[in-house]
């Protein structure tokens, strides 16, 4: 954990503040291994401080301890905070401008009489965007639990069923597998409700000839993994068949080209140029694929907006889909490591048409 602090050192220097104050879950997380809410955080050159309240005193001490004062406020954590720190010629302070609400900032400033609060913008963003190896094999963890409740859940669907049955079973099985939760709600979408890219579980009941999109992940260690796979059930018809297929190019292509010193904009294009030039132009409406670390979606994101350049260790998404209105879709997502040449795919589960 001292790593990220020294890290976070060196953006007070750049930026010339005397602190930074942490407040977001995701960031306190990432800074202190402490999982819980509740948790405020102050790090300038000399001390690094983690408050907390009386439920988790003692757990902070030990995920925390070594590397942080860790202390205990009663009533207003920043009130407290200031009196910890009122020798130390702190003026200038970061916070998070990008995640703090306009309450919350009215309230700081408030409770931080005399102190400066200036915008971090993305710099934190910026720390957690190459993961170190003891994360990537978390999240690898977190990719294979989602990669076992798939291989389960191909046994479990059947004609008859409702998507909620399917969304619940593999929340269970996950759960039963060492994931503390999942990392969304689970998107099951099958027959014409496939065409929505986003459509959470239903009672729809399932129907011989449909698709099957699941969109899926779990949190393993505070980390998550994300996933999609479409199946069909019964004699799907060819169309949607052929719309696979394209979906199953435009993802093997584009994932092949995910490497270090591309730009998500590249890569997006990449998958978006084969599903348009197969007549599916207007049909792939989100971007290709987004990073995932301690939140689902997290930066860099493979979009049209993508500007980022990728590099070694970035944890991304890479999943096209095709989505004809009324009729139906497909999604394939894998999860990535970018690489100097090819990526390392984290998903292991099959992308072969797989017809029940
Ligand atoms: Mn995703």
């Amino acid at each position: 954990m001292n790593k990220r602090i020294i890290q976070l050192r060196k953006v007070l220097t750049d930026k010339k503040l005397d602190g930074v104050l942490i407040t977001s879950r995701p960031n306190t997380l990432y800074l202190s291994g402490f999982p819980g809410s509740a948790s405020t955080i102050f790090i300038s050159q000399k001390r690094a401080i983690f408050l907390t309240d009386f439920r988790y005193i003692e757990f902070s001490k030990e995920r925390c301890g070594d590397s942080y004062e860790v202390m205990l406020y009663e009533k207003k954590p920043l009130v407290f905070l200031l009196e910890q720190i009122k020798n130390d010629k702190i003026s200038k302070v970061g916070f998070e401008d990008q995640i703090v609400s306009y309450a919350s900032y009215l309230e700081m400033s408030e409770q931080l009489k005399g102190i400066e609060l200036i915008s971090l913008k993305d710099d934190i963003t910026k720390l957690r965007l190459v993961k170190e190896d003891r994360e990537i094999e978390t999240i690898q963890k977190a990719v294979d639990i989602a990669d076992q409740a798939f291989t389960h859940i191909l046994n479990y669907i059947k004609v008859g069923i409702s998507e909620i049955d399917i969304a619940a079973e593999i929340e269970h099985f996950m759960r039963k597998n060492g994931a503390e939760k999942q990392s969304f709600d689970s998107i099951v979408a099958s027959g014409k409700r496939s065409s929505l890219p986003h459509g959470h579980a239903s009672n729809k009941l399932i129907e011989s000839g449909d698709g099957i999109t699941m969109d899926f992940g779990a949190i393993y260690n505070g980390y998550c993994s994300d996933m999609t796979r479409t199946v069909f059930i019964g004699n799907p018809e060819q169309k949607i068949l052929d719309i696979y297929e394209t979906v199953l190019k435009a993802q093997l292509t584009a994932e092949a080209a995910v490497k270090k010193g591309k730009t998500g904009v590249e890569i997006d294009k990449i998958a978006r140029d084969i599903i348009y030039n197969a007549g599916y132009e207007g049909m792939f409406g989100h971007g290709l694929g987004h990073g995932v670390g301690i939140e689902v979606h997290e930066e860099p994101r493979l979009s049209v907006a993508g500007n980022t350049i990728l590099d070694n260790g970035m944890v991304v998404t890479v999943e096209p889909g095709i989505y004809v209105p009324n009729y139906g879709g497909v999604r394939i997502e894998d999860m990535v490591v970018v690489d100097d040449d090819l990526p390392n795919v984290l998903t292991s589960s099959t992308k072969e048409l797989i017809i029940l």
